[in-house]
């Protein structure tokens, strides 16, 4: 058993989840469970996955990186781009531009004995997100920056509407909800891999498509996997004085993979390039 594992063991709510055991029923009820919802809406949802008191330690750990966290503030459109196309309509999906602003603390902030570092490299975790997405192996990214970040989102920030770039899905963990707004929304299955569905797009971003919307609820300590790429989605304005805190991961599906240094100078303000 890798230290990582034996880490995880006092992180993940094993009693109720006792993903280190292949052979356990429960486990393997679980990942049935997750497969089915992910196929059928575009995302999954493990309630208490976390134990409460490494969940302590995890909203500890962000309060304390809070202030090394690079402000992330643009205006951009769904498809994460901060300029408009004058040869496409101003009302087209591509020229709605809205504010984005969250606060990230990057990988290399975390201390050694981080609890989210112990999380992300679990290969009990690692191997049952492995198979909830798919039935190939998943490896950790070994970027600087990239690979298990915490989210903050101060009163009024927001992440508006927007897809995720190229990835096969997304897992983000609870750590600490907002009082008030934060609310991860989804609009699920809102274009495929062969048809950008633009009008659609263009009418969710306006509001007259709220009929398709979905608030998924998540109380702390809950793990999220969605399929961000193919599923418009956001977080709602953050109301009142308790910040949003998410814990967000990136599995590869080959080994050494690293980010892309022009994303990473955009999210974290970095020159990666130059640390290389
Ligand atoms: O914070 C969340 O709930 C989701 C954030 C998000 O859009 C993402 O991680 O891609
Ligand atoms: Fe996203």
């Amino acid at each position: 058993m890798s230290n990582h594992d034996k880490d995880a063991r006092h992180i993940v709510n094993i009693e109720l989840y006792p993903i280190h055991d292949k052979e356990d029923p429960v486990r393997q009820a679980l990942i049935a469970k997750c497969k089915a919802d992910l196929q059928e809406n575009l995302f999954c949802v493990i309630p208490d996955f976390i134990q409460p008191e490494a969940l302590q330690l995890m909203k500890s750990e962000a309060l304390m990186l809070r202030s090394q966290a690079h402000d992330n503030i643009s205006k951009r459109n769904c498809y994460l781009q901060r300029s408009i196309d004058p040869s496409l309509p101003t009302d087209h999906a591509r020229n709605h531009q809205n504010e984005a602003s969250t606060r990230m603390v990057s990988y290399n902030l975390l201390p050694k004995n981080s609890p989210l570092k112990s999380f992300y490299h679990s290969p009990a975790v690692r191997e049952m997100v492995a198979e909830i997405v798919g039935d190939s192996p998943l490896f950790d990214n070994e970027d600087l920056y990239q690979p298990a970040n915490y989210v903050c989102y101060d009163n009024g920030d927001q992440s508006s509407w927007h897809f995720d770039s190229v990835n096969a899905f997304t897992m983000t963990l609870m750590v600490q909800p907002a009082d008030n707004g934060g609310e991860f929304e989804i609009s699920p299955n809102t274009r495929t891999d062969a048809n950008q569905n633009y009008d659609h797009v263009a009418d969710v971003l306006k509001g007259n498509r709220d009929d398709t919307i979905v608030s998924v609820g998540r109380e702390p300590g809950a793990l999220c996997l969605f399929r961000g790429c193919n599923s418009l989605h956001r977080v709602s304005p953050v109301v009142g004085d308790t910040m949003r805190i998410m814990g967000v991961f990136v599995y590869e599906t080959e080994k050494g993979v690293i980010g892309d240094p022009e994303v990473n100078e955009t999210i974290y303000g970095v020159n990666s390039a130059a640390s290389i």
